[in-house]
């Protein structure tokens, strides 16, 4: 019986290594498994073969079966392998998707190129902060409650002894404060960096960008500060914007403003966007005497400005496109991104 099996197996062997085509492998595997097929038939035979050899027998026709068909689908892939597969050289090609610089690299990339052209120098500071610079050194007595409107993420790290605890920086201001120390007037920089604070709805996310500007040197004045922020309002938004100043309150800057831009869809007129003209852009100001005390610098012979703006804030006012929620822009919503 086991002579049988073993006969079955050599004869397929032979038949699988003469074969040359699909069909006739087919043949062979039904020959061999089919419903009355000659190995289907030796399975059937168990039956019939004495107790003690049964198992043997069960082994032997396992073997045999497992031989074969791995035969046959290593023969069934030669076949295969060996058929040219017909290729149309004028069928139109899969158009593959291009990928862009996401909308706010972009934005960063064209303040940089907006302030350098009038000499700012970029440079970029700690994510990860001391208190000292982001609050202490910028003019916020120690527990002053100005600190809470910066909804400041604080590190769980040992706090410094000089520079109280450490904290991911609510704003690039704190980038005023290193730039100074690490050198002396006539500053001109322009620091874009990532800003952190505990604030998510369609208009704040909790990881953005500003970008911050310092301007410290003799006789700087408020002229140099409108001009300044005039010169980038046409450059980046469009010639025919204009800006204005409104009196707010910053610890770090006296006099202290709140910048507006004029509003493209109305022209200044008012609509339903900005209701009476104007759309609000950032904070900016004279940079205190203080601040410049704790950096080094006599306020009696040097001023500066300073202002700061939200990356996202300023490139959706620009886009043209209606971006109803900043949460959109970090979504990684291909639909959206692909607008941008
Ligand atoms: C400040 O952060 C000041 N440091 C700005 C400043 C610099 C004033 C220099 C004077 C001199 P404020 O908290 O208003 O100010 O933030 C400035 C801008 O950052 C806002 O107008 C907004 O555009 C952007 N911004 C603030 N928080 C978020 C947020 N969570 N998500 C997105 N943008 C934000």
């Amino acid at each position: 019986m086991k002579e049988d099996l073993i006969n079955i197996k050599n004869q397929a062997i032979a038949r699988i290594s003469d074969c040359q085509s699909l069909n006739e492998l087919e043949e062979i595997r039904i020959d061999l498994f089919g419903r009355s097929g000659i190995f289907t038939n030796a399975s059937k035979n168990i039956t019939k073969v004495a107790t003690e050899d049964r198992k043997q027998y069960g082994i032997t026709l396992n073997e045999v079966k497992t031989t074969i068909l791995d035969l046959l689908t290593e023969k069934k892939n030669h076949i295969n392998s060996n058929v040219r597969t017909w290729f149309d050289p004028t069928i139109p090609g899969e158009k593959q998707d291009l990928g862009h610089l996401h909308m706010v690299t972009n934005a960063i990339n064209e303040i940089s190129e907006v302030f350098t052209k009038i000499g700012f120098t970029r440079v970029r500071y700690p994510e990860v902060e001391y208190d000292y610079f982001a609050f202490g050194a910028l003019n916020f007595p120690d527990n002053h409650p100005a600190r809470d409107d910066w909804e400041t993420f604080f590190v769980e790290a040992p706090a410094s002894s000089q520079y109280g605890p450490m904290l991911l920086t609510p704003h690039t201001s704190s980038g005023q404060i290193r730039e100074m120390l690490a050198n002396k007037p006539p500053i001109r920089m322009i620091n874009i960096a990532k800003c952190y604070r505990r604030q998510m709805d369609v208009s704040h996310y909790p990881m953005f960008h500003q970008f911050e500007g310092l301007v410290v040197d003799k006789n700087i004045s408020i002229t140099h500060l409108r001009g300044t922020i005039d010169y980038f309002a046409k450059n980046f938004f469009g010639e025919n914007r204009t800006t204005r100043l409104r009196p707010y309150h910053f610890q770090f800057t006296e006099p202290s403003f709140e910048v507006d831009i004029s509003c493209n869809v109305c022209s200044g007129k008012g609509c339903k966007l900005c209701k009476e003209g104007w759309l609000e852009i950032g904070g900016a100001g004279m940079v205190h005497p203080n601040v410049l005390k704790n950096c080094g610098v006599d306020p009696k012979k040097y001023s500066g400005f300073a202002f700061g703006w939200g990356v996202e804030r300023v490139s959706m006012m620009k886009s043209g496109l209606s971006i109803p929620d900043i949460r959109l822009l970090y979504s990684s919503d291909l639909r959206v991104l692909k607008q941008l």
